[in-house]
C-alpha cells in the first residue's frame, strides 16, 4: 500500500534541490546549500514559507527519502547515471545552454538526449503532482524543465503553474535551430505565467511563438490552441521580471565586524596590494573569463599595472566538468593563469591568485568588501547576481564595478563602468578608467547602483512574480515591467560610456 505524503499550497521545482550532500572527513553526509545563482536567489525567498521543493539531489541512483530543511519540505527526484549524462549534461547543458547563450560554443543535437529530457521532465511533473495540494501554486524554474508546465497541466489541471527562465531566451534565428522547438514552446505554454530576466528575452519568446509557430500575440500575451484533446484556446502572459539579491540580508552580513575583519585579512594575505581586482564566476564559457584574462595580461605587458601594487583574485566555482567544453575551458584558464604568473609575478606577489572552489556566503561577502575593482565580463548572462551582490556588500560606497553590456544586470546598473567583453582594447580602457576614476565619482556611481538594487530586491521580485501568477491570465499589458523608458535610458548611458572609451582610445592612439 502506498502512503500518501504531505501536500503543499506552494511547490517550487528546479533541476537541483537547494542543498547538496557533502561528505565530511568521517564519511558522514551533511546537506549544505548548493552554490549557484538560482539557489542564491531563492534561498531568502523561501525562508519561513511552508512549501515543497522538488529537485534532483545531485547523485545518481534512487532518490533519497524526502526530508525537511527548516520549513521547506525537500522532495528529491532520482536520476540514473545515463539520465544525468543525457538529460542534464547532454540536452540541458550541451544543447539548450549554448543555443540560449548566443552559440558561444556549438550546440550538440542528439535525439536520444531529447528522449531522455522528455522522460525526466515527465518524472518531475509526476512528483510535483504528488506533493501539490488541490489548487496549489507551482513555480517551475529554468531551461532544464521546459516541458514540465504542459505535462503537469495534463495531470493536474487544477494547479496554477508559473515558469521562470533564469538564462537568456535566444533570438528566433538561434532558437529555430532546435529540432524540438515546437515541443519546447508548447511545453512552457502549459504555464499560466512566464517570467524572463529582460524585456528582450520575453520579446524573443513572443516572436518565436508568432513567427515559428504562427500563434497570435498581443502586447505581452500569446493566445493559442493547445495540442491534444482539449481544444480550448488559452492565453499566457510572458513578461520581464529581473531577478535580484536579498539586499537587506546581504548588506547586513557585509557590515558585520567579522566580515569586515576578514576582508582586511584577505587583502593582507594577498600582500596588501594598492588595487585588488576580483573576478567571481561559475567556471563557464559564457562568463568571459578568457577575455578578462587577456585584457589583464595585456595591461601587465603594457606596464599599465604591475604586482605587487596591483593583483587579480579570480575565484572560479567548479562546474559541469563532464561536459567537454567545460573541461577544455578549465584547462585553458589554468594554463593562462600559469603563463601570466610565470611572466609577470614578483617574489611573494603573484599577478593572479586563482581559487577553484566553493566558499561560504560570509567568505564571498568578505571578498566583495575587500575588492577595489569587480570584473564582471560575461559574453552573455541572464542576469549575473555577482554584480548585484558586489554593490550590495559595498556599504562603504567604495569599490567600482566593471560590467559587460551583455548581462541582464547591465539593464539596471547603468552607473557601472560598462564594457564590451569582445573588445579587448575597450575592456583594458574600462578597467583603467575604473582604477583612475576620482573617488567622488566612484562613490556617486556606487550609491546610485545600491539604491537600484535596494529598491528592487529579490523579495520584491518574488512577490511581483507570485502576484502576476496569481492574477494570470490577464488582459494584455502593452508594457512589460522593465519599461521601454528604462531600456532607452540604459542604452543612452551606455552610448555615453562607449563614446568616453572611444575618446580615450583616440588620445592614446588605440
Ligand atoms: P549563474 O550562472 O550561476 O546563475 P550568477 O547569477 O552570477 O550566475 O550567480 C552565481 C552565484 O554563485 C552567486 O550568488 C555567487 O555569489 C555564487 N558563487 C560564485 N562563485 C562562488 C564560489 N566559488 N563559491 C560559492 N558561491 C559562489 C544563473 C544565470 C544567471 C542568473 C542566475 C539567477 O546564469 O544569469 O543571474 O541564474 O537567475
Amino acid at each position: 500500500m502506498t502512503v500518501a505524503g504531505p501536500t503543499f499550497d506552494l511547490v517550487v521545482a528546479a533541476n537541483g534541490l537547494p542543498v547538496e550532500r557533502v561528505l565530511d572527513a568521517s564519511g558522514e553526509g551533511t546537506w549544505e546549500p548548493s552554490p549557484g545563482g538560482l539557489v542564491s536567489a531563492m534561498e531568502s525567498v523561501m525562508e519561513g514559507r511552508k512549501a515543497a521543493w522538488v529537485g534532483w539531489a545531485g547523485e545518481s541512483g534512487r532518490a533519497p527519502e524526502p526530508f525537511h530543511q527548516g520549513d521547506l519540505y525537500l522532495r528529491p527526484v532520482g536520476l540514473t547515471s545515463a539520465e544525468i549524462a543525457e538529460y542534464y549534461e547532454g540536452f540541458s547543458n550541451d544543447t539548450l545552454w549554448p543555443i540560449y547563450h548566443d552559440v558561444i560554443v556549438p550546440a550538440s543535437f542528439h535525439r536520444n538526449w531529447w528522449n531522455t529530457y522528455r522522460t525526466v521532465n515527465h518524472r518531475f511533473a509526476q512528483v510535483i503532482a504528488e506533493v501539490a495540494a488541490p489548487g496549489a501554486t507551482v513555480w517551475v524554474h529554468d531551461y532544464q524543465l521546459q516541458l514540465v508546465p504542459a505535462m503537469l497541466r495534463a495531470i493536474r489541471p487544477d494547479l496554477r503553474i508559473g515558469w521562470f527562465n533564469h538564462i537568456p531566451f535566444p533570438p528566433v534565428e538561434l532558437f529555430a535551430q532546435l529540432p524540438w522547438r515546437r515541443a519546447l514552446v508548447e511545453g512552457v505554454l502549459g504555464a499560466d505565467f512566464l517570467g524572463f530576466q529582460r524585456t528582450a528575452d520575453a520579446a524573443n519568446f513572443l516572436r518565436v511563438c508568432r513567427r515559428l509557430l504562427g500563434m497570435s500575440t498581443k502586447g505581452d500575451t500569446v493566445t493559442f490552441t493547445p495540442p491534444g484533446d482539449d481544444p480550448a484556446r488559452r492565453t499566457v502572459r510572458a513578461s520581464a521580471l529581473p531577478i535580484s539579491v536579498d539586499f537587506q540580508g546581504l548588506s547586513a552580513l557585509a557590515a558585520t565586524p567579522a566580515v569586515i575583519a576578514r576582508a582586511a585579512e584577505i587583502r593582507a594575505s594577498l600582500g596588501a596590494p594598492e588595487i585588488l581586482l576580483l573576478g567571481v564566476d561559475r567556471l563557464d564559457y559564457t562568463k568571459g573569463i578568457r577575455q578578462r584574462l587577456k585584457a589583464y595580461e595585456e595591461l601587465l605587458r603594457d606596464k599599465a599595472i604591475a604586482p605587487p601594487e596591483v593583483t587579480l583574485m579570480q575565484v572560479a566555482l567548479p562546474n559541469r566538468e563532464r561536459v567537454d567544453a567545460y573541461r577544455f575551458l578549465r584547462e585553458e584558464v589554468e594554463r593562462t593563469v600559469g603563463r601570466i604568473n610565470g611572466e609577470y609575478s614578483v617574489l611573494g606577489s603573484p599577478a593572479i591568485h586563482y581559487l577553484h572552489r566553493s566558499y561560504p556566503r560570509e567568505e564571498m561577502a568578505a571578498m566583495f568588501v575587500a575588492a577595489d575593482i569587480m570584473l564582471v565580463t560575461p559574453l552573455r548572462d541572464g542576469m549575473n547576481l555577482v554584480a548585484k551582490e558586489y554593490v550590495t556588500c559595498r556599504n562603504d560606497l567604495g569599490g567600482a564595478l566593471v560590467l559587460s553590456e551583455f548581462t541582464g544586470a547591465w539593464h539596471e546598473l547603468h552607473q557601472a563602468f560598462i564594457c564590451n567583453p569582445h573588445d579587448i582594447e575597450g575592456v583594458k580602457l574600462t578597467i583603467m578608467r575604473a582604477i583612475n576614476a576620482p573617488e567622488d565619482e566612484r562613490r556617486r556611481r556606487m550609491k546610485a547602483m545600491r539604491k537600484r538594487v535596494a529598491d528592487n530586491d529579490v523579495q520584491r521580485w518574488s512577490s511581483l512574480y507570485l502576484d502576476s501568477l496569481a492574477s494570470a491570465p490577464l488582459k494584455p499589458h502593452r508594457r512589460s515591467r522593465v519599461s521601454d523608458k528604462e531600456l532607452r535610458e540604459a542604452e543612452r548611458a551606455n552610448r555615453a560610456n562607449l563614446r568616453a572609451s572611444d575618446r580615450a582610445a583616440e588620445r592614446i592612439g588605440g
